[in-house]
């Protein structure tokens, strides 16, 4: 009886050494088998990345004090390592879609790749803009698939419809001629409608108000890669007011006497236009570039190079501004956008070509896209691996190094391309 009693605290002593030692072990190998498992990753990895850079370095016979980074694209200096910091605090801003109720499925598809890819982390409201009324359905399956709030507005009928002053037999006869002659969208008003209404009208409807940046989505689109940061807050950070993924060249059937009404704003509006340090070159530049001469031969200065403005996040203050609308307006004036076929893209590009610094544009190199017909995809095999990416910058469609696209002419004469970061 004694024994045991004396005993007794000997043994509990004993259990918990024992409990802690079996802690202790369950923490180390914890430990162990994380670095075990983040240097897998570097070696099966970024094997590729290291060794391209191995090769550049010996190759060349170049000696850098430090070795040298491994690509990763990024425009976002903080965007270093192997680890992403998202952080979840918001710009003052929403993705925007213009849509029909009939396209729901295709909206749906958009919504889904981007919540996936970017939103759920953000959780960004989604406004949603249409001609007509959106139906029950539309809303419902549009809320559900949304992971931030999500919000419908009716475009007034004077921002959406052909305006009175527009002829309407010379219009009829117009739409005729680019149906018969094959023009794309050529002979369908509500294209038109819609062309002039993203052109001079989007940022004008009263729930967008309340924000800085819109994100345009179409339906219908992928994206292809996680993204690696936050757009908006790149732009904010940065001063950007435009971003595109995908340059290329419109067809000029659609903008005859476009760059006419162009000229003719910049001549009668020279203090608002900064040749020194807008982007002019890259829309009117038709050098060879790289191996490519431009594709498509252009009856005017302007070279038909246009950022592909189903994609675009922009600051909706530019657009508001007395500048922006001054443009708008003269070229609305000429009723090219009924008469002729001209689309929104060439519009903004045009427009934040000249009135923008070439340094407040800025292209998302890291983000990759798809819209029929074409797609973006990182060139970096490295960051295609950590961005979880779905594509393959070496398929056809592939449009960024490829004679149909622009995106050349940018990177010489916008704000350049840096493909490696020097940190010495
Ligand atoms: N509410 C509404 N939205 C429209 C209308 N026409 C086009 N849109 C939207 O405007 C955007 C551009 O139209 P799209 O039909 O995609 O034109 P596109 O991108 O030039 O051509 P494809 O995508 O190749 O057909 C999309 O978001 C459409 O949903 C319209 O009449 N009403
Ligand atoms: C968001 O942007 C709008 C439009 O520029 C502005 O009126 C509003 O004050 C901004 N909100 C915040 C919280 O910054
Ligand atoms: C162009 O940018 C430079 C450098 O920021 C500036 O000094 C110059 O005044 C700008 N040119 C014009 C016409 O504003
Ligand atoms: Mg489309």
């Amino acid at each position: 009886m004694l024994r045991n009693q004396t005993r007794r605290p000997f043994v509990v002593i004993i259990f918990l050494l024992a409990l802690f030692g079996l802690y202790l072990t369950y923490i180390l190998s914890l430990v162990l088998l994380n670095c075990l498992e983040g240097s897998r990753i570097e070696k099966d990895l970024f094997e590729r990345s290291r060794e391209v850079a191995e090769k550049y370095q010996s190759h060349r016979g170049r000696h850098f004090k430090k070795p040298l980074k491994l690509s990763s694209n990024s425009y976002d200096d903080e965007m270093n390592g192997f680890t992403f910091h998202k952080v979840p605090q918001r710009e003052n801003a929403t993705l925007l879609m213009l849509v029909r109720n009939w396209e729901l499925n295709g909206a749906l598809k958009s919504m889904r790749s981007l919540e996936d890819r970017f939103n759920r982390d953000y959780h960004y409201d989604w406004t949603f803009l249409n001609d007509e009324p959106f139906d029950d359905a539309f809303i419902e399956a549009t809320t559900a698939m949304a992971s931030g709030k999500t919000q419908y507005a009716l475009v007034p009928p004077e921002h959406w419809n052909r305006p009175n002053w527009i002829d309407e037999e010379e219009f009829e006869r117009r739409l005729q001629l680019m149906e018969e002659k094959g023009v794309l969208y050529g002979g369908t008003r509500s294209y038109r409608n819609m062309c002039r209404f993203n052109s001079g009208y989007f940022f004008r409807q009263k729930v967008l108000e309340p924000y800085d940046y819109y994100f345009r989505v179409e339906p219908d689109v992928e994206y292809y890669c996680d993204f690696p940061y936050d757009p908006f807050k790149v732009m904010r950070r940065n001063n950007k007011k435009y971003g595109f993924v995908i340059a290329i060249y419109e067809y000029e059937d659609t903008i005859p006497t476009l760059w006419d009404a162009v000229e003719e704003f910049i001549e009668d509006n020279k203090e608002i236009v900064d040749m020194e340090n807008n982007s002019y070159d890259f829309i009117t530049d038709s050098e060879v570039v790289g191996t490519f001469t431009p594709i498509v031969d252009s009856n005017s200065d302007y070279n038909l190079c246009h950022f592909w403005s189903n994609f675009e996040i922009g600051d909706l203050n530019f657009f508001r501004s007395e500048r922006y609308k001054k443009y708008f307006e003269y070229l609305d004036s000429k009723g090219g956008f009924y008469y002729e076929r001209w689309g929104d893209a060439p519009v903004h590009s045009i427009g934040v070509s000249l009135l923008l610094n070439r340094d407040e544009i800025i292209h998302f190199d890291e983000l990759a896209y798809y819209h029929n017909p074409y797609y973006t995809c990182p060139a970096s095999h490295n960051m295609r691996i950590q961005q979880r990416c779905q594509c393959n910058p070496h398929e056809d469609g592939h449009v960024d190094i490829d004679p149909n696209s622009c995106l050349m002419r940018w990177w010489k004469n916008g704000a350049g391309k840096t493909f490696l970061k020097d940190d010495q």
